[in-house]
């Protein structure tokens, strides 16, 4: 026997044994045997490079082999599938997280070392899959690991781009995007599968003509793109399965490249080539923010056809029927991005599969359903009507029948109320409205965190909700907490394994076994010891990346997540100069020394928000060299925010700044990863914030600002921010234009007094300005008590279990999408 099938039948052997198939492993023959063949070497004589691809490679060769024993015993149960349609998913870093999911770390840490390699600096080589922008991705990835480790059949379908979210420096104080070529070292993960490659057709026209009786239709005069799968496999904490994430790329086929060529027009063939390939090129960047762009259309089309193709066949193949789709899988929306599933499943049953309207509409609304991640009106997408016709024309001709009925539907039962149905309508006002779309079609319709799902109900949906109350449900968010506690804070982990045993790794809540220690002094010593390792942890990446000094001791006040607005972090870095201004009018007093901690990509068009990173940066500047503050206050901005980076920065986190506007933040997921990780949330109520609150109660945590309710009351009483400036604030916003942060910033001020960009000050953030200042005082106050610090801090370890994805996976598999 060669080698090859020796390792082929090792690894197959490992994966159809039950019990902890990969204990049985050996990691340095495993290496070897794979460095032997992909590069003709050993470990005695590889490069770290080739190292980690052979590590890569094998754990991949672990997984495939997994999955499809999975997939087989699947099949023959006749299992119920999932599958979660994203155009994001922030897989992050993949190597620790399949290793450590497999028990496998320790084992290969081991083996390596004894061959002179450093794990860790094989784990640094492994790139961001960074297929995403921010919590909606991440959700989707987290989602994918929860549902593996409970053993659910799930699919991730989503796109290869080939530049996964910019590379952001900050250049002269402004931020810059740069390209992100994830490819070049992650292309390991993925495997393609040319021959599994769908046709997806663009442009043209509809034509329609009686068969035998039968009135047919169908697109001509089309452009097809060719859409190649490439898979990238999920695995589950301890868990015998192993799912797959689809990732769609965009190719010309073959015969358009042929006739051009026999026509010698080469340059035009390749030409035609890149236009087709530009379609998953790049991520779009933008979060809570659509663009309205054809590439983009053309993109949520690429995913949703290829997907659904290739969901149909094989479910044909397993059933030779298409009656029973609903009852064997579960098509989910994530976002109104993938919102084009819904004609489309219509039109592959109806034109392809010879479906009646009525029949195809009754298994389509059955399939589907969809997670509405936003309240914000530029976020919810609309297409102008023309774009959408010219690019998909075979579709829009469905999404026309489907607005015919429903609005003969609404006419029945709001009769006359022309407001509301035109509201309600799939196109109106030149627009299709990829959410109506959703609610006209899907089954089941969630929010993301109980305040959202209620704006939802009785907000923007309240008028389909009325109808079918039924079809409205909550499932708060949740966090892979074993990427998120486990593997970035393994001194944490390993300390509460000790303390409570190791039960929270397979229930996150399990670690309210940790509330009866909140009053042992020596367990809140240790915790305390922990923070400080994380910190010293961070104070040197701080140092090295961005030549600053900050103190482990003072406190880590950490908000990072997207640069927008409703987040305001302009909020923050006003109230740092406040403090700054302070300490300048007191440079003796008792001041609690504190370091304000920033990471946050703005989208590259967003200018406003670029402006606020500016003004952060500038703030750090001053603030970092003036010697009258330096012990008391720095002020960092951490350039290229991403999964690997929040990682590190995460454990080191004291306080947790979630302090959007009221009603704005669907949920959230950094607050529930902060909180995991010991760090106190001061916040609105807001999103999940809500939820933390409820569980760790009024003591530990820092609420302050306007409640939801109130910020519509003063919207409707009318705002004023000019009322709400005292003279310290006053003050503030005098530094911002008077140059002494080395520029001025006219436009934020602006933005914060004036109407002349539309409403001032549209987040409130002077609203909210001295509560805020006053819940900051408090946490000052607090934390010069290090033992009530310590505790409130266990407290939100402890009661965090529930936001994890485990809980909000089963959610969704019992009450949305009815797995088994
Ligand atoms: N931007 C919400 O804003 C939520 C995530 C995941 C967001 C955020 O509050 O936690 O989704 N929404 O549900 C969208 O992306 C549209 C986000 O990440």
């Amino acid at each position: 026997m060669n080698k090859k099938q020796n390792s082929k039948q090792k690894i197959q052997k490992l994966a159809e044994n039950d019990a902890r198939p990969e204990r049985a492993i050996q990691p340095t023959e495993l290496l070897n045997d794979t460095l032997r063949r992909i590069f003709g070497c050993e470990l005695a004589d590889a490069t770290q490079k080739q190292v980690y691809r052979a590590l890569c490679i094998s754990v991949r060769e672990l997984l495939t082999e997994k999955n499809r024993v999975f997939g087989n015993r699947c099949t023959e149960k006749e299992r119920k599938e999932v599958y979660y349609m994203s155009m994001e998913f922030l897989v992050g870093t993949s190597l620790r997280n399949n290793l450590f999911n497999l028990g496998l770390e320790a084992e290969f840490r081991k083996a390596l070392a004894d061959a002179g390699f450093d794990i860790d600096e094989i784990y640094a080589i492994d790139p961001d899959a960074g297929l995403g922008n921010g919590g909606l991705g991440r959700l989707a990835s987290c989602y994918m690991d929860a549902a593996t480790g409970m053993d659910y059949p799930m699919t991730g379908f989503s796109i290869r781009y080939e530049f996964g979210i910019f590379k952001q420096k900050i250049v002269d104080g402004w931020q810059m995007e740069f390209p992100d070529n994830w490819l070049e070292m992650g292309d390991v993960w993925l495997q393609a599968r040319e021959d599994d490659a769908v046709e997806v057709k663009f442009g043209g026209e509809v034509r329609e003509w009686m068969d035998n009786d039968r009135f047919k239709v169908a697109q001509v005069g089309y452009s097809s793109v060719m859409a190649v799968p490439y898979d990238m496999y999920i695995s589950g904490y301890d868990s015998d399965a192993a799912n797959r994430l689809v990732l769609w790329s965009a190719k010309l086929p073959q015969s358009f490249d042929m006739a051009a060529f026999s026509r010698g027009d080469y340059v035009r063939a390749l030409e035609r080539n890149a236009m087709a390939e530009t379609i998953s090129k790049v991520l779009y960047p933008a979060d809570d923010h659509i663009q309205g762009k054809r590439l983009r259309l053309k993109q949520q089309y690429l995913l949703v056809s290829a997907s659904l193709q290739s969901i149909l066949k094989k479910h044909y193949k397993k059933y030779r029927t298409y009656t029973n789709l609903p009852e064997k899988v579960a098509i989910h929306i994530n976002d109104t991005h993938p919102a084009l599933c819904v004609p489309e499943l219509m039109r592959l049953l109806i034109d392809e599969h010879d479906f009646g309207w009525d029949e195809a509409w009754d298994i389509t609304c059955r399939t589907l359903s969809y997670t509405n991640h936003t309240v914000m009106s530029e976020a919810l997408e609309r297409w102008n009507v023309d774009l959408f016709r010219e690019q998909l024309p075979r579709v829009y001709s469905i999404c026309q029948e489907i607005n015919r009925r429903l609005i003969e539907h609404l006419c029945a039962v709001y009769p006359n109320d022309w407001g509301k149905i035109n509201y309600m309508a799939v196109i109106a006002n030149n627009e299709v409205r990829m959410a109506n779309l959703c609610l006209a079609a899907c089954h089941k319709v969630n929010g993301v965190s109980k305040l959202h799902t209620d704006i939802l109900r009785n907000g923007i949906f309240r008028d389909y909700c009325q109808i079918t109350p039924e079809r409205f449900l909550n499932v708060t968010n949740g966090i892979a907490y074993r990427r998120w506690l486990c593997q970035s804070d393994p001194l944490l982990t390993d300390y509460l394994k000790q303390l409570i045993g190791g039960d929270f790794l397979r229930d996150a809540r399990a670690l309210e076994k940790l509330l009866p220690y909140q009053n042992d002094e020596k367990v809140l010593a240790d915790l305390m010891a922990i923070k400080r390792k994380n910190k010293e942890r961070l104070a040197a990446l701080i140092e090295n990346q961005n030549g600053v000094r900050v103190d482990p001791d003072s406190i880590f006040d950490i908000q990072i997540k997207r640069l927008h607005e409703y987040k305001r972090q302009l909020l923050n870095i006003l109230h740092v100069l406040y403090l700054y201004r302070q300490i300048k009018a007191n440079p003796h007093g008792d001041f609690m020394p504190r370091t304000f901690i920033f990471a946050a990509k703005a989208s590259a068009g967003y200018i406003r928000a670029k402006q606020i990173i500016s003004l952060i940066v500038a703030a750090s500047k001053l603030i970092n060299n003036d010697p009258d503050v330096n012990d008391k206050l720095k002020v960092v901005f951490l350039e290229d925010y991403k999964v690997s980076l929040a990682e590190i920065i995460i454990p080191a986190a004291d306080i947790s700044e979630q302090i959007s506007i009221a009603g704005k933040e669907a949920s959230g997921t950094g607050n529930m990863k902060l909180m995991i990780n010991g760090a106190v949330t001061i916040g609105t109520l807001d999103g999940a914030n809500v939820e933390i609150h409820e569980q760790v109660g009024d003591e530990n945590i820092f609420l302050f600002g306007m409640k939801a309710h109130e910020v519509e009351e003063l919207w409707q009483r009318g705002y004023h921010p000019t009322e709400f400036i005292t003279p310290e604030l006053q003050a503030v916003l005098d530094m911002l234009t008077s140059g002494v942060l080395g520029q001025r910033f006219d436009d934020l001020v602006d933005s914060l007094l004036t109407n002349r960009f539309g409403t001032a000050d549209p987040y409130m953030t002077l609203a909210d300005f001295q509560d805020y200042a006053r819940a900051q005082r408090d946490v000052a106050a607090v934390y010069q008590d290090k033992q009530r610090f310590a505790r409130m801090s266990l407290i939100n370890i402890a009661k965090a279990g529930i936001f994890s994805s485990d809980r909000a996976v089963k959610e969704y598999a019992d009450e949305i999408w009815n797995l088994d």
